[in-house]
């Protein structure tokens, strides 16, 4: 039997089907497709498991949601919600039902590969293991003879198995470790952490009033939010959103305001405005829990909701309404801070007056506020790296004011490869990112990779990343995966870990062996630090502490206690210089930065044209899931937004082909006419408009907003700032 890339299963199957796993344990057969390939000898699983209900952890998103699969004749047949793991409400989202096709799509990488053709040409050759770990140990000891250990980058995201990838990249001697935050929440961690000595949760369960902006959960999902924004239990609950495009979180929202984009701070400095002039601040909690709220009082004097109506295009009288009801609701009020902050050029500013403004209102560690978060102790892995003289800084150290040493920023960090200075960096190892998708300017990022002499890439998938590179690495994916147990923070803390579900397919590998493998060839005191088993890992974390394994074991995950607590820190030191809250900013002073937020206006574009904005669609994570059949059903490519009074003026009509041009270049995409967008803007989803052919079923299909997007910064993270772009729509 040929595999082709198949929609086997019908939208409406599929609907039935999640809708089936959100209530309950339905054992749903998942059809014709699964019957398919499990009557094919060339993917029957090697498993010999049998039929079993495994309780693992989703790997389709950040989220980590628990899960058990039904195993049925050693397929994976059906992927329910684990009850036990209350972070996600006993939910699985249509892409936690959909991760099956991660593991059964013709599309999966199956064998280890060395490229052929040229490179994006996706011309590779099927290499056994052996000879692809020896050329990557090869291609690595002589970029550091010629280079230096700093010479290869280690460009990773998030993932249970990653820690191997960086510990690999900590004993090769490489300072060089680029990480996804920098095109993520880096700017949001900065913002709060800079107030608060830490990034709280906001407890939206319990909360009387959320005000979100730039943050939309019911499409961009953050598990328990998602839920809790609509169910809560208060029963009083009040939702304001701000969003330039009407998203199905306004639909669920009790107001909605399309705010002008950028221009957030300008709508949160007017509310501290008025809650500050009207007294209706939480005196005792600033005095005692606060620094600097006498220098916030003259800053925020000419930010007056008239002031910032004319910026936000929200009326003042809403926002002074809002503010004093907001107030009123404290403490189980929150001023949301969302995840992705990489939006402005300001964004760490307009986070840092987001903290500020829930300070004033005193909800800090209480029910229904923001609550910092706790997290279940694991035992760290130690290691000795071997030591090596003379490695520099990292690259692009110094670029941002606060740059993460882990993280890195990609902005920074591209430019300086490009520029080659202060050195070379040729060589690329990747794991668990896509980087020609999900960095900003595209372009750029071709260019870096041209000039590397050698990338090898560790992923499930032949993305546009592994078909730009040299040598490729099959890992086997969530559900085929033994992983480490991982600690999940937040207001309820909790353990997880993955099981396997059935034996790895093909010849994927998981990542710990790849890295014990590439370890020991690069010789005995680079082994040493991989020199145990997943069984003795996660033992050792835990330390070997039998409730805990047992709980795993039965439910797949591990609470210490049933309920949350709140009130921990009160009257403790905050991990800020002071150890107190932080409204003026002793630290930014001192960087030459403003100590309190001050408003600045973005650009206006060049006349007719439209600031495009990104986000996020409930089908799709980032560039990961559009070549998933089951999803592609639902979602096969992406369109353009325009507002119905801008394409009447171009006389352009609804789905039809479109130009949208950008100072980068032009994508072809199929044009969405809708009343739910503000007419200066164009909105693009993400993860569209592929390279690499190997991903066969959205070939060819929508655009890349990746191509299209310019690398702004936010120079105080290093954060990509990526809605500073404007684009001309035409008719194509
Ligand atoms: N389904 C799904 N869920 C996900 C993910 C996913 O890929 N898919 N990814 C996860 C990850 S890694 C992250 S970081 C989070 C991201 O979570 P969010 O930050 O909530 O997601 P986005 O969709 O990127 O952006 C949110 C909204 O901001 C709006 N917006 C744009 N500009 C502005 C502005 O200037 N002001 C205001 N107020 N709004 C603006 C956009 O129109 C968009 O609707 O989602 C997480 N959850
Ligand atoms: N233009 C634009 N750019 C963006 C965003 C946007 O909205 N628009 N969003 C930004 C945000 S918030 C984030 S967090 C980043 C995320 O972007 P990235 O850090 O690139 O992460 P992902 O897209 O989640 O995953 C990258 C790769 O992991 C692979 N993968 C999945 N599971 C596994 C596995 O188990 N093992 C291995 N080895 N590989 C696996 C997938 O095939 C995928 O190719 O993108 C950012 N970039
Ligand atoms: S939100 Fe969806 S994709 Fe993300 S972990 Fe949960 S079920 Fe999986
Ligand atoms: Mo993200």
């Amino acid at each position: 039997m040929t595999l082709k890339p198949s929609k086997g299963i019908s939208r409406r199957k599929f609907m039935l089907l999640s809708a089936c796993a959100a209530v309950g344990f339905g054992t749903m057969s998942i059809g014709k497709r699964f019957q398919a390939l499990a009557a094919s000898k060339d993917i029957i699983p090697l498993s010999d498991l049998g039929n079993r209900d495994v309780f693992t952890t989703c790997g389709m998103c950040v989220n980590k949601c628990g899960v058990i699969a039904r195993v049925r004749n050693g397929v994976i047949e059906k992927l329910d919600p684990n009850p036990y793991f209350l972070k996600s409400r006993s939910m699985l989202c249509a892409r936690g039902n959909a991760g099956v096709d991660s593991v059964y799509s013709p599309d999966r990488l199956k064998y280890p590969m060395i490229r052929t053709g040229q490179r994006g040409e996706g011309k590779f050759r099927r290499a056994s293991w052996d000879e692809a770990l020896d050329l990557v140990v090869k291609n690595l000891s002589d970029l550091a003879e010629k280079y230096g250990r700093a010479g290869t980058v280690f460009v990773s995201s998030e993932e249970f198995q990653e820690h191997f990838f960086t510990t690999f990249a900590e004993c090769y001697g490489s300072p060089n470790t680029l990480r996804h935050p920098s095109l993520c929440l880096s700017s949001n961690i900065q913002g709060f952490g800079a107030t608060f000595g830490t990034n709280p949760t906001p407890d939206v369960l319990n909360t009387d009033y959320i005000i979100m902006s730039g943050a939309n959960r019911s499409e961009a999902l953050i598990t328990p939010d998602s839920i809790d924004m609509l169910t809560g239990s208060g029963g009083r609950r009040k939702l304001v959103y701000l969003d330039p495009r009407f998203t199905k979180t306004a639909a669920k929202a009790d107001e909605w305001f399309p705010i002008r984009p950028g221009t957030d701070m300008a709508f949160i400095l007017a509310m501290i405005h008025v809650i500050v002039k009207e007294n209706l601040y939480d005196r005792k909690f600033v005095e005692e829990q606060t620094e600097g709220f006498d220098k916030l009082v003259p800053h925020i004097e000419a930010y007056s909701p008239e002031w910032a109506a004319a910026k936000c295009e929200i009326p003042a009288e809403d926002i002074r309404r809002i503010a004093r009801e907001f107030a009123m609701a404290a403490p189980k009020a929150v001023y949301y801070q969302g995840r992705r902050s990489s939006f402005f050029d300001n964004d760490t500013q307009m986070r840092r007056a987001m903290a500020i403004l829930n300070a004033i209102i005193g909800n800090w560690d209480k029910i229904g506020g923001m609550v910092p978060n706790s997290q279940i102790p694991l035992e760290g892995h130690e290691f000795v790296a071997p030591f090596y003289e003379d490695i520099p800084e990292r690259l692009e150290a110094n670029a941002a004011t606060y740059l993460s040493e882990k993280d890195g920023s990609w902005k920074y960090f591209r430019d300086r490869v490009l520029e080659q200075k202060p050195y070379p960096v040729k060589g690329m190892m990747i794991y668990k990112q896509n980087p020609l998708v999900s960095v900003a300017n595209r372009e750029k990022t071709l260019k870096m990779m041209e000039q590397m002499e050698f990338i090898c890439t560790i992923d499930i998938t032949m993305n546009d990343t592994a078909c730009y590179s040299d040598v490729l690495l099959p890992e086997a994916t969530y559900l085929e995966r033994e992983d480490p147990i991982e600690s999940l923070g937040g207001i309820h803390p909790v353990l997880v870990w993955r099981e396997p579900c059935i034996k790895p397919m093909y010849e994927s590998r998981p990542n710990l062996w790849i890295m014990q493998e590439l370890a020991k060839r690069m010789g005995d005191e680079m082994s040493a630090s991989f020199n145990y088993t997943m069984q003795e890992y996660r033992e050792h974390q835990v330390k070997n502490n039998p409730e805990i394994l047992k709980a795993l074991k039965e439910k797949g995950v591990y609470y210490e206690k049933d309920t949350p607590t709140y009130g921990q820190t009160i009257g403790k030191k905050l991990k800020t210089k002071s150890g107190k809250i932080e409204i003026f900013s002793q630290k930014y002073a001192d960087k030459g930065l403003d100590p309190l937020p001050v408003y600045k206006h973005p650009e206006s574009g060049p006349a007719g044209q439209y600031r495009l904005i990104l986000g996020r669609t409930a089908y799709m994570t980032h560039g990961t899931t559009a070549n998933n059949a089951f999803l592609f059903d639902i979602m096969s490519e992406n369109h353009i937004w325009l507002h119905t009074s801008e394409a009447m003026k171009k006389g352009l009509k609804d789905g039809q082909m479109v130009k949208v041009k950008s100072p980068l270049t032009t994508e072809s995409l199929r044009l969405l006419i809708t009343e739910k967008i503000r007419p200066d803007c164009v909105y693009l989803s993400h993860g569209f408009g592929v390279l690499s052919k190997g991903q066969r079923l959205i070939f060819g299909k929508g655009g890349s907003d990746a191509a299209l997007v310019e690398d702004f910064v936010e120079p105080i993270s290093g954060n990509m700032a990526m809605h500073h772009t404007f684009v001309e729509v035409t008719a194509a």
